[in-house]
């Protein structure tokens, strides 16, 4: 029987938490609040993720089984609620997972559009560059400007990133499927 779909294999913060059968693993990164659940309930095309409107609700390492790879929601960063401590605790948990985990061949980084680029961005994407990993970059809460607006705010993110990046929201359902056109690119099947 093949394996269910869609659903949430595994909650983790330890390796041993994690699946174990080796499939490809996409990261969901981002700033806490910028969207990574609800992009993702929109890819799986089923309310799986938990969205919420207190940042800093997703605390551990979230595996969700796609077809032959899984959805990796992880913990946002720049917490400002969190505890100190738990902060910790997800953040070692989350370069553990980012600078060993061996099925992980790159993500999707998250970025509310209205936001700008803070260092956390760039030293991530510096550190997959070196690791190989592949990342692209949704700009997320399109629908939250004007027209004129969301071309502005796209080209100064591009500028910011040196690359391009994927515009969506969530809420529209706009350039959902441009993300799912990325993925398929790399093989996977969405
Ligand atoms: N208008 C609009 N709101 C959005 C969009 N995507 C997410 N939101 C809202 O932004 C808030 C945070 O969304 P989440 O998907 O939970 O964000 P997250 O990155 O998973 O947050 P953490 O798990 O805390 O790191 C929620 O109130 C969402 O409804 C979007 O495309 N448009
Ligand atoms: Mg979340």
């Amino acid at each position: 029987m093949a394996p269910k779909t869609k659903r949430l294999a595994a909650s983790a913060l330890r390796p041993d938490e994690m699946p174990q059968d080796g499939q490809i693993e996409l990261a969901f990164l981002g700033r806490s609040n910028a969207g990574k659940s609800s992009l993702l309930n929109r890819l799986a095309g089923v309310q799986i993720a938990h969205v919420s409107g207190n940042p800093g609700k997703t605390q551990r390492i979230h595996f969700y089984s796609m077809v032959n790879w899984y959805l990796v929601d992880l913990p946002g960063y720049g917490y400002a609620k969190v505890p100190k401590n738990l902060r910790e605790e997800f953040g070692e948990a989350v370069d553990a997972y980012l600078t060993t985990r061996q099925p992980l061949i790159g993500g999707i980084l998250i970025q509310d559009v209205r936001r700008g680029v803070q260092e956390e961005e760039y030293a991530l994407l510096q550190w997959a560059a070196a690791r190989n990993l592949f990342f692209i970059i949704v700009a997320s809460k399109m629908d939250r400007l004007n027209k004129s607006e969301q071309k502005e705010r796209r080209r100064v993110l591009e500028a910011a990133y040196g690359q391009m990046i994927y515009p969506i929201s969530s809420r529209t359902g706009e350039g959902i499927d441009d993300v799912k056109a990325a993925i398929r690119g790399l093989g996977l099947t969405i």
